[in-house]
């Protein structure tokens, strides 16, 4: 009910701001069409207002503001004020709001193809993945979301390695996850992927987590450093293994809507402070996932690391993940493995 509120009411705000732009024209530069031209915009972002992802949506805001001589002001709605990722990347899709930043994983439910992005052990490590994102593969995949996720994509984010966590013992070997509720995204393939774990997938919105946890409705869950941390999941599931099964980039959008509303200019402009804002955020991602991970070394979390040996295994048990998910994208999956 809150949320059906809360989408008409940004589904308003939302067209009105359009609807000012639409009827006011964008070629006009003196001081009252200038104001007449103004959009207030919202971005949807799932993390504090700490977190890396989160200060480079105020970055993008800030810099699309200054470009714009003021006229484009975008209000960054962290902490998931605007509802959780799932919902979010429903009501960007709707237009009910502007630009979001969202885990590649849940956007991956609508464009099959992204899947491919976040197939375990898929790259050897970041600069491997990053030059996948970078390159044509990666900008092609960008591209593609506008057809395929109704979402027009800006940007990829860093989100480092996710590991595995839990509540209940240390986790050395495939084996300790026989039968564990493990929390995931909303997400198929990361559902299959801890099944053929051999755990017990639970697909949830991250904001539940922790509560799941203290709850002990669930007895882990997965994250990279930074999520592990600022989230408190730590507080209630002390052991945590360095298996970095999965990089999963993040994305920025905007509404294909607003897109195709904008002028080519204004585009251009977007375009221009996501690449910069994306710079922003790797780097603020590498100075947040090195404190967090040094916050937690100096915890007393347990913190254990695959063996070789282990994590072959891991990675044998994803073959059937690799077969429903990288159906009839061999070549792609050839092509990323072989960018060195
Ligand atoms: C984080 C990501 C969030 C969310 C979360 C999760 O790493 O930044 O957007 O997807 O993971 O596990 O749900």
């Amino acid at each position: 009910m809150f949320l059906r509120k809360l989408k008409s009411a940004a589904a308003v705000l939302s067209l009105t701001a359009i609807a000012a732009f639409t009827l006011s024209g964008c070629s006009s530069n003196n001081d009252s069409s200038a104001q007449a031209d103004k959009m207030v915009l919202r971005y949807a972002e799932n993390h504090d207002e700490n977190y890396p992802t989160t200060k480079a949506a105020y970055k993008f805001a800030e810099l699309v503001k200054e470009k714009t001589n003021g006229r484009i002001e975008i209000e960054v709605y962290h902490s998931a004020k605007l509802g959780d990722e799932k919902s979010v990347i429903e009501q960007v899709q709707q237009g009910d709001i502007d630009f979001a930043r969202t885990s590649l994983s849940p956007l991956a439910e609508y464009d099959r193809e992204l899947n491919v992005l976040q197939l375990p052990y898929l790259y050897r490590d970041k600069e491997h993945m990053w030059k996948v994102l970078d390159g044509e593969i990666g900008q092609n995949l960008l591209n593609g979301m506008a057809d395929k996720a109704n979402v027009v994509g800006l940007s990829w984010f860093d989100s480092g390695a996710r590991n595995f966590y839990d509540s209940k013992l240390i986790l050395n070997e495939i084996e300790d996850f026989q039968n564990l509720r493990i929390r995931v995204q909303e997400s198929s393939l990361m559902v299959d992927a801890v099944k053929a774990l051999g755990a017990d997938p639970v697909p949830m919105p991250y904001g539940d987590v922790t509560a799941a946890l203290e709850k002990g409705d669930i007895d882990g869950a997965e994250n990279n450093w930074p999520s592990y941390e600022s989230s408190g999941h730590y507080k209630n599931a002390r052991y945590y293994v360095v298996d970095e099964h999965t990089r999963v980039p993040e994305v920025q959008m905007i509404s294909k809507k607003l897109w195709d509303s904008l002028s080519e200019s204004d585009q251009q402009i977007i375009r221009e402070c996501a690449a910069e804002s994306a710079a922003y955020e790797k780097a603020e991602w590498a100075k947040s996932e090195q404190e967090a991970e040094a916050k937690m070394r100096s915890s007393d979390v347990t913190i254990t690391e695959l063996t070789p040996q282990e994590r072959q295994k891991f990675q044998d048990a994803m073959s059937s993940v690799y077969e429903e998910y990288g159906r009839n994208m061999q070549d792609l999956i050839t092509q990323i493995k072989n960018i060195q």
